[in-house]
């Protein structure tokens, strides 16, 4: 179930291997606790881009990672991974291979204004530019 928790997300180290959540206790802003860390994912090399946008009208931001390798000598590939927080304050978020295209960079954008939020996933070296239209509706 959706909470819509606020939450930071980072790649640690920069360009590494694990994708990481903050996520903010309740009254966080009349509080001095620490935000709750919580590593969603340990399977892959370089993770590059990260975003975060509502793809499904619940109350949560979906995180969305762009992984520009292949983790060497594993099974892990690169590509787009989509994190939905099924319930962001317990840790438990829900992975989404999209696809293992090379992606370092992506941003988030209602391409045809039909009120969805489509991702625009580019990869450098690769030379590749996709776009995944949103079809979750
Ligand atoms: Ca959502
Ligand atoms: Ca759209």
């Amino acid at each position: 179930m959706a909470d819509g928790a606020s939450y930071l997300a980072t790649v640690e180290p920069w360009h590494s291997d694990k994708i990481l959540v903050y996520v903010a206790p309740k009254d966080w802003a009349q509080s001095e606790l620490l935000w709750p860390r919580y590593v969603l994912d340990e399977e892959l090399a370089w993770g590059h881009a990260v975003a975060c946008a509502n793809l499904d009208d619940d109350l949560d931001q979906e995180l969305i990672i762009g992984v520009r390798d292949d983790k060497k000598g594993t099974e892990h590939r690169r590509g787009l991974r989509i994190y939905d927080p099924g319930n962001a304050s317990e840790g438990r978020w829900q992975r989404t291979l999209v696809d293992p295209v090379a992606t370092e960079d992506l941003t988030v954008a209602d391409l045809e204004a039909d009120g969805d939020n489509d991702i625009i996933a580019v990869g450098r070296k690769t030379h590749n530019v996709k776009i995944y239209w949103n079809q979750l509706k």
